[in-house]
């Protein structure tokens, strides 16, 4: 299997999760393609009500650089980015690189090529776009949103000795062998907490981090679908993963 050592000989699959994203499904996908032609993208859809996952299947079927996986129902970002690993690893099209990434232009697509370069040329494992790093940052987000961010990295990252500025960032590359590599069916965390135990066992399992400064912008269309029963359960799983030491 290719290492791909070279950005030109990269193949990478960008898992998009999408809720009711309708506002924003279609422009993210132009907008993608336009930044990186050769990039294929898999659109994990949970029976989203506003139709989310119907324009996806009409892109796909347009488009052989998109792909779609229809989940039954919404049960969490973690459970949508594991069935779409799942998926990426499992595909003939022997993905080299997969990216996590939001549907919503939070994730600038002009940072794919930054990230990707930080596996290819960088020797990362795993790439994370990181708003606390010199030149990264956020815009127009509130400040109780903000302080929530930095708390909660502050805690995730004190608690489980992570040497990660952002623990909670969700732009993310992946070389596909460190993916492969990881224990994926052992993560239990289902919502937002999920970026911070999937980091916790990418350090765990000695990989190589590379953060890369982005500028996270608030979305401008749709609703976040961030609770506080999200920021409760990552809070309680980083002590419980903490207490496993
Ligand atoms: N498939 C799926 N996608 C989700 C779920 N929750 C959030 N998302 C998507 O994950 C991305 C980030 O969510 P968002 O609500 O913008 O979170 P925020 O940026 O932290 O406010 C967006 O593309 C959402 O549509 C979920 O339960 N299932
Ligand atoms: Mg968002």
């Amino acid at each position: 299997m290719s290492t791909a050592n070279t950005v030109a000989a990269a193949h990478p699959l960008i898992c998009l999760p999408t809720y009711n994203e309708r506002e924003n499904l279609e422009a993210i996908l132009d907008a993608i393609s336009a930044a990186q032609p050769n990039f294929h993208v898999l659109v994990i859809d949970d029976a989203s009500p506003d139709g989310t996952g119907e324009i996806a299947d009409t892109r796909a079927a347009a488009d052989e650089r998109v792909h779609v996986l229809h989940r039954r129902g919404k049960e969490g970002l973690g459970k949508a980015y594991l069935d779409g690993f799942a998926w990426a690893l499992a595909s003939d099209a022997g993905y080299t690189h997969v990216f996590e990434m939001d549907a919503d232009f939070s994730h600038d697509p002009r940072y794919l090529d930054p990230l990707l370069r930080a596996c290819t040329e960088g020797g990362a494992d795993l790439a994370i776009g990181s708003r606390y790093v010199p030149g990264g940052g956020t815009s127009g987000w509130p400040w109780h949103r903000e302080l929530l961010s930095r708390g909660g990295g502050l805690y995730a990252r004190t608690l489980l000795g992570l040497p990660i500025r952002d623990p909670t960032a969700g732009f993310l590359c992946f070389r596909r062998e460190a993916l492969e590599g990881l224990d994926l069916r052992a993560i239990e965390t289902r919502g937002y907490g999920f970026q911070i135990e999937l980091k916790h066992r990418v350090v765990r399992a000695g990989l190589r981090v590379l953060e890369v400064p982005i500028v996270f912008a608030e979305r401008e269309r749709g609703s976040s679908k961030m609770t506080g029963k999200i920021a409760v359960e990552a809070v309680f799983k980083v002590a419980r993963l903490r207490l496993r030491g």
